[in-house]
């Protein structure tokens, strides 16, 4: 430890705290924009200065570290006057239109300006507008680009990916596409995780909530939306609302103010996905296909574009069976349609997701049903339904819950924590090891691949079989998981990846908490809601079960093949 005084404060800190740190112990709050702990410690924006007795510049406080003895300033005069220079400076590069800005009320650049009171802006110069390609998920305004490194540093070390560099020189230096190349053709993954650690509204989803409305409103359109398994445990906290009112039920009501037809739950065919790729799995197992191994689970489509990118020649790996949410879409175009006479033409066929990369995923020409329609005609991210929600002015807290549409709207505990890390890997054991054994394992028996671990590794006894396991969460971590597995380093039979750090609770569709890492309270929040559920396993949803009687027949049959499964060519 070591004794220094913050403000004339005596403190105690680590040897190895920064100024920052150690200032928040005695709750002395130090203003940042660019700093994101463990990520981006480079000192960039110089908000976070404070003055240090005896040295003659100022210093940044998010990486310098404590000293024995030291005397920190941290809103002296001098302190005070630099950081507003400097906040008046990174304004001067930046499109200052709060009121169309995606990001007002949530922007660390915003925030600090205000709490400053910089009520004008003295060097003001008008960004040039962004070249950048509209129908592309993620869009990046360069006018609103602070060049504060978080994307370029979020992207190469929790992604491995090095979508985001610097480039020029001097003045002219910018944020943009690494290698000169186009976003399109740069194998971004879609991620979104440059987006959730963005200060400001220089990187956002695609907006599709105008679309949205124009369908709500055509009378020859039926909207059918599902929920996915992680925006439950999301969606209140922009809106206010405390986690216990936050409920998906209130999200059903919400939805149907807004004028969606049928509301129904992604957890339906996340239970879907488990009866066709537990029975893949154990065909696999069996050796009655020639796949190689380890078998990849699919849902992930950040994960399914890295794959394709990055190891192509290990695509044939991948289960063919098509995620929750595209299942979910040609489930409602086909079965559903029949159920309700209708022609599958006039289905609009909606989903709210946690992610970005559902949006390409239900672009994809593969991800259509028997009639050549898309499964799913509109992605909306979380953060979109929080803005429609606003838009219409529905007061979240007075609604009264509301039940799900039938048959589409019953899932299970295990189609639930399909949105935390292990979830799916999860869901899918509880079913595979009743397959084989025609007995239900207990409902927790596999929870050792729970957890927020960025690789996470297990072996089952499944009827004497040893199935051996890999859980694996964001695309640095996953990086090293092919490196391994293609090394022969690691050997296993079933591996499940998602792109986003901790699953899909932490994606990058879902509301933004600047600096903060929410995966896994909203984790907690879905193994909560499979605890206490009635149905824990994928093979006991009755709907799934009637669909497969009345519908689609066997798991692995023709018609699921033709609707349910893909190729991953596309
Ligand atoms: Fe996910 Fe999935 S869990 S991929 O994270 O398999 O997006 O929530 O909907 O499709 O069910 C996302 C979440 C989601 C699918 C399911
Ligand atoms: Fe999307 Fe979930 Fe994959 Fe992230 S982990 S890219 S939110 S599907």
């Amino acid at each position: 430890m070591v004794n220094l005084t913050i403000n004339g404060l005596p403190v105690q800190a680590p040897e190895s705290a920064t100024i920052l740190e150690a200032a928040a112990l005695v709750n002395i709050h130090i203003p940042t924009i660019c700093f994101l702990k463990d990520i981006n410690e480079i000192g960039a924006c110089r908000v976070c200065v404070v003055e240090i007795e005896g040295v003659d510049k100022l210093a940044s406080a998010c990486n310098n570290r404590v000293r024995e003895g030291m005397v920190v300033l941290t809103n002296s005069p001098r302190v005070r006057q630099t950081r507003r220079t400097n906040v008046e400076l990174i304004l001067s590069e930046h499109d200052c239109f709060c009121a169309t800005c995606v990001r007002s009320g949530n922007c660390a650049l915003q925030k600090v300006a205000n709490d400053l009171g910089i009520l004008e802006l003295p060097y003001e110069r008008r960004p040039a507008p962004t070249k950048w390609d509209h129908s592309f998920p993620l869009f990046r305004d360069a006018a609103k680009c602070i060049k504060c490194m978080r994307c370029i540093q979020v992207c190469d070390k929790i992604q491995g990916l090095n979508i985001w560099d610097l480039v020029g020189t001097g003045s002219r230096t910018t944020v943009d596409v690494s290698f000169s190349r186009k976003i399109t053709d740069a194998d971004c993954a879609l991620c979104g995780q440059c987006i959730t650690h963005c200060p400001v509204g220089a990187l956002r989803e695609r907006d599709d909530t105008q679309r949205m409305f124009q369908a709500i409103a055509n009378p020859k359109k039926i909207t059918v939306i599902q929920i996915a398994p992680a925006v439950r445990a999301a969606w209140g906290e922009a809106l206010g609302l405390p986690r216990e009112k936050a409920t998906v039920k209130r999200l059903v009501a919400a939805l149907r103010k807004i004028g969606f037809d049928y509301v129904f739950d992604t957890t339906f065919s996340a239970d879907l996905t488990i009866m066709e790729e537990g029975h893949e799995f154990l065909e696999r197992l069996a050796g009655r296909n020639d796949h190689p191994w380890p078998m990849f689970t699919s849902c992930c489509p950040g994960w399914v574009r890295f794959i394709k990118s990055q190891y192509p020649d290990m695509t044939e790996n991948l289960s063919t069976a098509k995620s929750p949410q595209q299942m979910f879409g040609a489930v409602a175009k086909t079965y559903y349609a029949q159920l309700l006479g209708a022609n599958p033409a006039d289905i609009f066929s909606v989903s709210i997701m946690p992610c970005v990369a559902k949006k390409s995923e239900a672009e994809l020409p593969t991800m259509n049903d028997a009639e050549a329609a898309q499964d799913v005609d509109l992605v909306l991210t979380t953060r979109e339904i929080v803005r429609m929600i606003r838009a219409e002015k529905i007061d979240v807290k007075s609604l009264e819950e509301e039940e799900f549409d039938s048959p589409l709207g019953v899932g299970t505990g295990a189609g639930v924590i399909f949105g935390a890390t292990g979830g799916v890997m999860e869901a899918a054991l509880r079913s595979a090891y009743y397959l084989v054994t025609k007995k239900n394992p207990e409902a927790d028996a596999f929870r050792d691949v729970r957890g927020m671990d960025g690789w996470k590794e297990a072996t089952f006894d499944i009827a004497g079989i040893p199935v051996r396991v890999a859980v694996v969460s964001g695309l640095a971590n996953t990086r090293r998981l092919m490196e391994h597995v293609r090394s022969g380093k690691s050997s296993y039979d079933f591996v499940e990846v998602m792109a986003c750090p901790g699953g899909c609770v932490g994606g990058g569709g879902q509301p933004i908490w600047d600096g903060e890492e929410l995966a896994s309270t909203r984790a907690d929040v879905l193994y909560g809601l499979d605890k206490v559920d009635n149905l824990r396993f994928s093979h006991e949803n009755p709907s799934v079960l009637k669909a497969y009687e009345s519908f689609f027949g066997k798991p692995l049959g023709h018609k699921c093949h033709e609707l349910l499964h893909t190729d991953h060519h596309a």
